[in-house]
């Protein structure tokens, strides 16, 4: 048995409740890993990475604006996968050694309309992924906030099997509004997407997954990983990205 594995299983529990709403509903919305009186602070942390970011790692959508790599964009985003509540998550729905697949920020543009309900994932054998969104920006009814379909993480179908426009409402859709800082953590197989932002604000967040341990990750950590990055991360965190000891050494030296 993995080591790290049995560890967190050992030491990170949901309050009943709330693994109750996960298991059922298919997502949670609730404190997250930044305190109140940071989030200023981690929204300023936010901009500037943002700006600096490699225009290679900047996908621009029609409603919203993608930025690579938030593992590698300053300590402050270090503490964000590495939250309890949501490694307590992923050992209860992915019941097996996992990793981090991607963690990158997103931000609805103002005057966007709502993104098409999907899934992030789905296979038959039932392949398990657990998403999270940290919001950096309270997320109101009216700013694109993320909307889930109850309960549709045990659907054998996808919105686009049963809808025409899979960006129109769904019956039983519900907002996961939140003030900034809160976390939402969501089963991948979950329907949802952003609402309409019709403020003349951006509605920004970080979001992430988390996937098997054998499953092929959407970013390669080894390869990206910085050497400031390694120097602060602890040993919990360097498993998450399923950095190879040898190669964190390499790279440290050659830079
Ligand atoms: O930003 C959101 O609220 C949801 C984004 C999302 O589901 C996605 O991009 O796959």
């Amino acid at each position: 048995m993995d080591k790290w594995f049995s560890e967190m299983v050992a030491d990170y529990k949901l309050p009943e409740a709330l693994a109750e709403e996960l298991r059922d509903v298919g997502f949670v919305v609730m404190t997250g890993p930044l305190i109140w009186k940071e989030v200023s602070d981690f929204a300023a942390a936010y901009d500037l990475a943002v700006r600096a970011a490699h225009p290679d790692d900047v996908s621009i959508g029609r409603t919203s604006i993608r930025v690579n790599d938030f593992v590698n964009r300053g300590p402050e985003f270090d503490c964000l996968y590495v939250y309890g509540p949501l490694l307590a998550t992923c050992c209860s729905i992915i019941r097996q050694p996992f990793k981090l697949s991607t963690m990158h920020a997103r931000t609805v543009l103002p005057y966007s309309s709502a993104q098409a309900l999907h899934v992030d994932f789905r296979e038959k054998d039932g392949w398990p992924m657990v998403g999270f969104i940290i919001m950096v920006d309270d997320f109101l009814a009216d700013n694109g906030a993320t909307r889930f379909v109850p309960g549709s993480h045990f659907w054998p179908n996808d919105p686009t099997d049963v809808m025409q426009d899979p960006t129109t409402d769904y019956e039983g859709q519900v907002l996961a509004c939140g003030r900034a800082g809160s976390i939402i953590i969501y089963n991948g197989s979950i329907w949802h997407g952003h609402t309409a932002n019709v403020t003349a604000r951006p509605r920004r967040s970080i979001q992430g997954a988390y996937i098997r341990r054998n499953a092929q990750a959407a970013v390669n950590q080894a390869t990206r990983i910085l050497p400031d990055t390694l120097s602060r991360i602890g040993s919990l965190a360097k498993y998450l990205l399923d950095l190879p000891a040898e190669k964190c050494v390499d790279l440290t030296a050659s830079r």
